[in-house]
């Protein structure tokens, strides 16, 4: 809605984006049945790497990074709150590695934003069927399982997430690709860009950097992607990511918390080069993060 001043007339929009938020009703998202492994001593989950060449623009550049097929979804991937259970009431902020390990995750990776000033996470937050965090509506890309057992990837009002049929939630900023085909130039004029830190919503999806996106292929596994950068000069943005995704053949896929808050993490290892300084400057160090998605025995 225009913002009316006190003598009726429209002020002209503000450089910065509105944020919308939901309360009621069902804005654009997509359910998606989750694939069910039936043979449980089959694996769970699949690590992959890749080192590939995408055509952004006119120079090829290459891409490297990590692809997690997570082929159980419903019984093997938990969204963690940082360190603990109610970790994003207490503000508290800590390693993949660190909140992996408590967890015994198999494969962890960080998810949801925060508030770099405070450390709250943003976005909503629903741990194993428990909500840890209400964004109340704010209208952001998620990622859900629910308990009818389906993925959920889209927008979602504040009624839909104290439904109590909610699994797992998490939320991104920007849904890179809906039923396979891109989605970066729409979804950035429908959500909140204070949500992120970088800048506005366009410097944001055009930035080199560091990403971490989770979606899910045409079987129903959960997909977890990781691409590796460092922000102005290395890595990809996001309509690099959406090239990447639809070569992958990925249904849907939001972008999660990227930047230096990228990890990957594999038996309690981080696999990856988050590239945050240490106090050492010559080198890098983890970054303490938000909400982690978590692979672990069904
Ligand atoms: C990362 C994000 C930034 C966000 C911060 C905290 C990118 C490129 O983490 O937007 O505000 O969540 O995703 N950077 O630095």
């Amino acid at each position: 809605t225009p913002y009316i001043n006190q003598h009726g007339s429209r002020l002209s929009h503000r450089s910065i984006q509105e944020c919308h938020t939901l309360e009621h009703g069902s804005p654009p998202h997509e359910l998606y049945e989750a694939h069910k492994t039936l043979n449980l001593s089959e694996p769970f989950v699949k690590v992959k790497r890749f080192v590939k060449e995408i055509k952004s623009s006119f120079i090829p550049k290459t891409v490297r990074g990590h692809y997690v097929i997570v082929f159980n979804p419903i019984k093997t991937l938990s969204v963690l709150e940082p360190d603990q259970p109610g970790g994003c009431s207490l503000n508290i902020r800590q390693t993949v590695a660190a909140t992996s390990k408590k967890n015994n995750c198999v494969v962890a990776i960080n998810a949801g934003y925060f508030d770099t000033k405070d450390g709250k996470c943003l976005g909503n937050v629903v741990s194993d069927g428990r909500i840890a965090h209400d964004s109340k509506g704010i209208q952001n890309a998620h990622f859900g399982l629910t308990k009818d057992e389906q993925i959920f990837i889209g927008y979602i009002s504040e009624d839909s997430v104290l439904s109590g049929n909610i699994l797992q939630l998490v939320g991104g900023v920007i849904w890179i690709i809906r039923n396979g085909t891109g989605f970066v130039n729409s979804s950035k004029k429908l959500e909140c860009e204070k949500t992120e830190e970088t800048g506005p919503m366009d410097h944001f999806a055009n930035i080199l950097s560091a990403r971490t996106a989770v979606g899910h292929d045409k079987d129903g596994n959960v997909v977890l992607v990781q691409v590796d950068g460092k922000s102005s000069t290395d890595g990809v943005n996001l309509y690099d990511m959406e090239i990447l995704l639809k070569e992958f053949g990925l249904v849907n896929v939001i972008n999660l918390d990227g930047g230096g808050s990228s990890t990957l993490v594999i038996n309690g290892t981080t696999a990856n080069y988050p590239y945050d300084s240490c106090d050492d400057q010559n080198f890098a160090c983890d970054r303490k993060v938000s909400t982690v998605l978590c692979v672990h025995s069904p």
